[in-house]
């Protein structure tokens, strides 16, 4: 670690935490643990000015001792006379869903971006005595101040990570309230940055739950194949509580046959290994879960697990010692049938569902992490999965803020998935500019990647350039490819990049023998809008560069797949042609409805032939 970035941590450690009843704590495996849902109708106040967290001296009202009740919204004061000034009043505001963004739930809030106070009330039915409660959220975009009956727990940074607070000691059986001030705005030093080509949806976007778990827990474990070791099942587990050391825990996967115990050392930690055999492998053709059952006295959890071996040989990508091809596309998160972000079950199921239609066997999570629904409905699909932190175009280098904002992204996003057999690639980054300090700092968050996980492959969408000098050579001039396990980078030949055609007589220069990935290539089309293929935004213009580009990939010995931008029509703030456009990026190959495009049909032909293809091998 770079000496600077420990003392800023330790700097906001002690700022923020000498005032706060809690820390945020990751805890894996959130979705299998006893829970009490907040999901559901919340009140909400719009506050632009943030008046309710400021006083009129700019002045943190949490963080004064005595705060006004009349105006400081996180007391969730109510007036006990009727002389009584208080300035808000949650129980007359209006209603707002959770899981859900603002913009796409309440009309004047479309363009909002500033602060939001969410609230709920609720009675909690506590379960065995001793045990520990945690407030979990999936997400929030971009910064949230939680507070549980009264009480600041923290400050989550970070618009698509999951946190969790402990709130044992605040809560009571009946008349507990939450309150969260979810801030959208955007910064120049925030990750993303103020740029981006994506709608900037606020709110509280996944799901709220309280989650209780005994005074001792696992907090967390890693249980994942070795790498090119199909027979080796590595383990490292780690409890949370007072009696952590010297503590047995047992993991049995009753369908392999398996049932290993582990002791855990006077920190709670243990690490080891299971010897395996005949594990019926995870793969898309057969995306196998077992079961899987950790326990410790009082405490049992349950995981479904898939095992795969990944590696990379020459410009192979190896999956269980197979060559693949990654047949990919793009996706963000945004169901644009219901409008707004995506969050459940039925949302993965209908964009992944689009994806398998596609013929696809893997999919581009962009831009940033995706929720937790759809890592594990991919993984039941049988789709392999690119996860990305939204370290896009240009955010501030030089900045040590962000930088540690980037890495506890990227940290939280490993946290959270790291046993699922589906991810096979962290991205790190997205068209980021070449620079000494960019490069400084993506290698940096390359190397914190693999001192976490050692058996996924690392890369970053890197970008394309035509070589001075030649009208046609296409090579990656970025020093960031000697680090990562797979070349990839978008490129938009016949889109920003001359038409169509200009993909005949492009040929690419890449060095390496690596795999090469298409991270991105595409262009805009109105569904139902036709003509011939030289004008633009119709669908077979559209139709007509997906075959040239194909055509022109092929001819990169070293490709290992694409992930076309993007599955569908998705809103941006940036895409402002009328008629066409109206506030969407026209690229899918679907539109936001689902209506298939004419380039739909041709790529879906392409992966057919690539999947016989590596049939054969
Ligand atoms: C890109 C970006 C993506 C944009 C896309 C476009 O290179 O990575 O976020 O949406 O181009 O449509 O221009």
């Amino acid at each position: 670690m770079r000496p600077i970035k420990l003392l800023i941590i330790l700097a906001i450690f002690t700022f923020s935490f000498n005032s706060l009843k809690s820390q945020e704590l990751n805890i894996i495996n959130i979705s299998n643990r006893t829970a009490m849902s907040l999901n559901g109708s919340w009140k909400y106040v719009v506050d632009p000015y943030e008046t309710g967290y400021y006083d009129y001296r700019r002045e943190a009202r949490d963080e004064r001792e005595n705060p006004s009740k009349s105006e400081a919204l996180f007391l969730g004061y109510k007036a006990q006379e009727p002389s009584e000034r208080v300035e808000y009043d949650f129980d007359k505001s209006e209603n707002i869903m959770v899981p859900g963004d603002w913009n796409s739930q309440i009309e004047k809030l479309f363009y909002y971006e500033g602060s939001v106070w969410y609230y709920k009330k609720f009675d909690y039915d506590f379960g065995a005595e001793g045990n520990r409660q945690f407030i979990h959220f999936g997400a929030a975009n971009y910064e949230a101040d939680v507070y549980v009956n009264g009480t600041k727990l923290g400050k989550h940074i970070g618009g698509f990570t999951a946190f969790n607070y402990e709130i044992t000691s605040l809560l009571k059986e009946k008349g507990n309230f939450v309150i969260v001030k979810v801030d959208n705005t955007r910064g120049f030093e925030k990750v993303p940055t103020i740029n981006t080509d994506w709608w900037n949806y606020g709110g509280l976007t996944r799901d709220v739950k309280i989650v209780e778990v005994p005074a001792t827990f696992v907090q967390d474990y890693y249980i994942q194949l070795a790498k090119n070791d199909p027979n080796t099942i590595e383990v490292s587990l780690e409890l949370n509580g007072p009696d952590k050391a010297d503590q047995s825990i047992t993991i049995e996967i009753a369908e392999a046959g398996i049932k290993a115990s582990f002791k855990t050392d006077k920190n709670g930690k243990t690490i080891g290994e299971i010897s395996a055999k005949k594990l019926q492998l995870w793969s898309p053709e057969n995306p196998h879960l077992y079961e899987v059952k950790i326990s410790l006295q009082n405490h049992e959890i349950a995981d479904k697990i898939g095992f795969r071996t990944l590696d990379t040989e020459g410009s192979d990508i190896l999956v269980n010692g197979k060559s693949v091809f990654l047949r990919g596309i793009s996706i963000h998160e945004e169901n644009g049938i219901k409008g707004g972000r995506a969050h459940s079950i039925e949302d993965a199921k209908l964009l992944l569902g689009w994806a398998k239609e596609l013929g696809c066997n893997f999919v581009r999570l962009a831009h940033y992490p995706h929720n937790e629904n759809m890592i594990r409905v991919a993984e039941e699909m049988g789709l392999m999965v690119w996860s990305e932190v939204p370290v896009y175009w240009t955010i501030q280098w030089k900045n040590e803020e962000t930088y540690q904002n980037a890495e506890k992204q990227l940290t939280d996003m490993i946290f959270r998935d790291k046993n699922r057999a589906s991810i096979i690639i962290w991205s790190m980054a997205n068209e980021t500019p070449v620079s000494a300090e960019r490069t400084e700092f993506l290698t940096s968050m390359i190397n914190t990647t693999r001192s976490i996980d050692s058996i996924r492959l690392i890369s970053a969408a890197l970008e394309r350039h035509t070589q001075e000098g030649t009208k046609n050579t296409q090579i990656i001039a970025d020093p960031l490819q000697e680090l990562v396990d797979v070349i990839n980078f978008n490129e938009y030949i016949g889109w920003y990049a001359g038409l169509p055609e200009a993909c005949n007589d492009a040929v690419f220069d890449i060095q390496f023998n690596k795999p090469v990935f298409i991270s991105e290539f595409g262009g805009g089309a109105l569904y139902g809008y036709h003509g011939d293929k030289a004008t633009r935004w119709t669908e077979e213009f559209q139709e007509d560069l997906y075959l040239q580009t194909t055509l022109m990939l092929e001819k990169i010995p070293q490709l290992r797949g694409m992930t076309p931008w993007i599955l569908s029509d998705f809103r941006s703030p940036r895409r402002l042609l009328p008629e066409i456009q109206d506030g969407w990026n026209r690229k899918g190959v679907l539109s936001e409805k689902g209506d298939k495009k004419k380039a739909f049909y041709v790529l879906q032909k392409y992966y057919d032939s690539k999947k016989l293809e590596y049939l054969k091998k």
